[in-house]
C-alpha cells in the first residue's frame, strides 16, 4: 500500500481528466481501502464506544465529540472535497447527485452531493475508517453496510441552512429502519459557522413528514403538535476539525446559515444495519441497478464495511 501524500492524489484526478468521464475509474469496484491512509478495524479495537456513550445515544438520540481525523487524514479529505466543489459538472458524472447550490434563499449558498465515494480515493477510504465502523456497529448492534455518503458544504459569509428533518423522511424507499449517520467536520463547527442543531429525544418521535433539504428553516414546526413544540429544545453540535457526531434516523436536526468569514465543510455518510431491504422497484440512488423490492441492500453500490463477528473471529 501507497502513502496518501497530495502527489498520489494529484494521480487521481489527474487520470480522470485525461480520459473521458466514460472510462473515469469508478472506485464503487474496489471494497476496500486503496490507500494507507486509515487503520485497519482489527489494529484498533480502542476505537470502541464506552457503555455511557452508548446509553447517552439511546436516551438522546445523538452521540457528539467522537475523535475521527487525524492531521493528515484531515488534510487528505479537504483536499478532495475542495476539488469536487471545484470541478467541473463534466467530471462529477459518477455522483448520485449533485447541487452546486441546493439553498432555496437566492441570497445564500449550501453545496450538496452524493456519491464521492466513487470519484477520489480518500472520500472512497473513508468509509472503512474503523474510528467511524466500531462504534458504528456497536450503536446499530450489528454489522454496518454503507447505504450512502454526502457533503454538506457552507461557503463562509453566505452558507445556506439545512432545515429541520428526521433523516428517514428521506429514506423511506428502506426499511427497517435500522439506519445512522455519522457527521464528521472537515473545519471547526460552530454556532457562527452554522453548526448542525439537534433536538434531544427527538427520536422517539414518529416520522415527520419531508420538508425541503435546503427551504425553509423551520417548515417542520408547522406540523409539530403542542407536546413536540414545547420539547422543542435544539442543542448546538459545536465540533472541532476532525471530530465527528452521530444520530439516530429520526432525530431531528438541522442548522442554521453561516454568516461567518469561515466556511464550514462537512463529509457525512450514511450506513444501515445489515439486513436493511430495498422497498422499491426504482433505483434507490440515480444511476444505480434496482435492488427489488424485498431484497436486502448490497453488492457493488452498498458494501458491508464492518463485521463485528468476522473482527471477533480474526483477533
Ligand atoms: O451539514 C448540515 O448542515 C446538515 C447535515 C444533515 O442534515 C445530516 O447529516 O443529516
Amino acid at each position: 500500500m501507497r502513502e496518501a501524500q497530495g502527489g498520489e492524489l494529484e494521480f487521481f484526478w489527474r487520470r480522470k481528466l485525461q480520459n473521458s468521464t466514460a472510462e473515469i475509474a469508478d472506485l464503487s469496484q474496489h471494497h476496500a481501502p486503496l490507500l494507507d491512509l486509515f487503520p485497519r478495524a482489527t489494529e484498533r479495537a480502542d476505537l470502541r464506544l464506552t457503555e455511557s456513550q452508548i446509553r447517552f445515544f439511546q436516551q438522546n438520540g445523538y452521540l457528539t465529540g467522537i475523535p475521527m481525523l487525524d492531521a493528515r487524514q484531515l488534510e487528505a479529505l479537504r483536499s478532495e472535497v475542495d476539488r469536487i466543489a471545484e470541478a467541473p459538472d463534466a467530471d462529477l458524472g459518477l455522483l448520485y447527485e449533485h447541487n452546486r447550490n441546493e439553498s432555496d434563499d437566492p441570497s445564500r449558498r449550501l453545496f450538496h452531493c452524493l456519491g464521492h465515494w466513487r470519484v477520489l480515493p480518500a472520500l472512497h477510504d473513508l468509509l472503512w475508517h474503523p474510528a467511524f465502523t466500531i462504534p458504528a456497529a456497536q450503536i446499530l448492534g450489528g454489522a454496518v453496510r454503507f447505504w450512502h455518503d454526502q457533503l454538506f458544504l457552507k461557503p463562509a459569509t453566505d452558507g445556506g441552512v439545512v432545515a429541520w428533518h428526521q433523516d428517514y423522511s428521506y429514506w423511506t424507499r428502506t426499511a427497517p429502519l435500522a439506519h445512522l449517520t455519522v457527521w464528521i467536520a472537515l473545519d471547526d463547527a460552530t454556532v457562527e459557522n452554522g453548526c448542525v442543531h439537534f433536538v434531544p429525544g427527538s427520536h422517539r418521535w414518529p416520522l415527520l413528514p419531508k420538508p425541503r433539504l435546503a427551504g425553509e428553516m423551520d417548515a417542520i414546526r408547522t406540523v409539530l403538535d403542542s407536546a413536540q413544540l414545547a420539547a422543542f429544545r435544539p442543542v448546538a453540535n459545536e465540533l472541532q476539525a476532525g471530530e465527528a457526531s452521530f444520530h439516530h434516523p429520526l432525530m431531528l436536526h438541522g442548522s442554521f446559515a453561516n454568516r461567518s468569514p469561515r466556511p464550514r465543510r462537512a463529509v457525512v455518510i450514511n450506513v444501515v444495519k445489515d439486513g436493511v431491504r430495498s422497498e422499491s422497484d426504482e433505483p434507490l440512488l440515480t444511476g444505480v441497478p434496482v435492488v427489488p423490492k424485498g431484497q436486502p441492500l448490497g453488492g457493488r453500490f452498498f458494501p458491508l464495511l464492518f463485521d463485528p463477528a468476522c473482527a471477533a473471529a480474526s483477533r
